[in-house]
């Protein structure tokens, strides 16, 4: 443990006993990057889990967590599975959580090539009409959650590995102008909430960063809003990049004068996990997070739900997952848990 850590521990076990019980400061992610200047850190959540009273629980656990995610309640094939005919039930769940817990909530996702209803994907809309129906579906929905969204995801995975435009029913029809047009119908329905673009694989840099960085200017050319970047952070145990690298990608951003932050990290490896990979990893969520607490515009970190028993990671990726900093058991990885209260401080 370095100096500085055990200054800190040090420093908050006597100002925990010379406190009074009420007013008892308690350590944990959030309170953590709170106290560093970010403005929460945060799980993704979804509706089927909520009836695991145990998970519940830790997720509700504002010391941990200040900030929830819906990981699938308000996606387009949920919200509106058929033209014109809006599901709100799963998403308001989610708000009535946050809302309970006092926990903000970073709303996920308005326009995705992913999870979208057929009636969308093969229509075979002209530009004119499928522009509506985007515009539609986004006014739609951010009015529904209007002042419950600290954030919105308005879209979502718009790039391809080598930087080039995603083909997508939005892109294939609309072009790339799809993208202002979404962020100037979110901004125009609830302008107080922060509007991101989010990708993945943008933490290497290269091709595909520098292409979200052009995507952040061409919504600006356009005279629409655009607060953040979201780097997804799907990461692998032992290529995550460097602290120092990922600080120059936070630093990047903000020279373009909108925020980033970390909205869907897990750190993935073989399972089952050896020793050696959950000491690389608590390392690698250290440098992620740490490479968040040392630029000022990066506003907060999101695991993609805290737990192991709910990551999307096995099911997706054959014999990886142990991904996040609670097991599948729910109990704390400590070493990873550790690492990351620390890079916090
Ligand atoms: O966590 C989500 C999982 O439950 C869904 O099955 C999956 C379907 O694509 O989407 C997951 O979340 C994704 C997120 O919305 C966008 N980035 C990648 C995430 C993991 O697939």
């Amino acid at each position: 443990m370095s100096i500085t850590s055990r200054l800190s521990c040090l420093l908050f076990a006597v100002s925990a006993i010379s406190s009074p019980i009420s007013h008892r400061a308690v350590d944990g992610l959030n309170t953590r990057a709170v106290a560093a200047g970010k403005e929460y850190f945060g799980s993704a959540t979804d509706n089927g889990e909520l009836s695991d009273i145990p998970y519940l629980e830790g997720l509700s656990n504002t010391a941990d967590f200040g900030s929830i995610t819906p990981g699938n309640a308000m996606k387009w094939d949920t919200i509106e599975p058929s033209r014109g005919t809006f599901n709100f039930a799963n998403g308001d769940t989610i708000v009535d959580l946050a809302e309970k817990n006092g926990q903000l909530l970073r709303c996920h996702t308005l326009v995705w090539h992913s999870q979208l209803p057929s009636w969308v994907s093969n229509g075979g809309f002209d530009n004119a009409t499928l522009i509506d129906i985007m515009v539609n579906h986004i006014t739609q929905e951010v009015t529904h959650y209007k002042g419950k969204c600290y954030h919105w995801d308005v879209v979502n995975e718009a790039l391809n590995e080598d930087g080039t435009y995603r083909s997508s029913v939005f892109y294939d029809t609309i072009g790339p102008a799809y993208l202002p047009i979404a962020f100037a119908a979110a901004a125009a329905a609830d302008p107080e909430a922060k509007l991101y673009f989010n990708d993945y694989n943008l933490e290497y840099g290269g091709a595909k960063f520098n292409a979200a960085l052009e995507i952040v200017k061409l919504v600006q050319s356009y005279g629409a809003k655009i607060d953040g970047l979201g780097f997804q952070g799907h990461l692998i145990v032992g290529s995550t990049p460097s602290r120092s690298s990922q600080e120059s990608n936070l630093n990047k951003v903000a020279a373009l004068g909108v925020e980033a932050a970390f909205t869907e990290l897990d750190i993935r490896t073989t399972t089952p996990a050896t020793e050696a990979a959950v000491a690389q990893q608590a390392k690698d969520y250290a440098a992620t997070v740490g490479a968040c607490a040392a630029v000022e515009k990066c506003v907060g970190v999101t695991i993609w739900d805290y737990t192991d028993k709910y990551s999307w990671i096995p099911s997706v990726f054959q014999g990886q997952g142990a991904a996040l900093p609670w097991d599948e058991n729910l109990q704390k990885k400590e070493l990873v848990y550790n690492a990351i209260l620390e890079a916090l401080s």
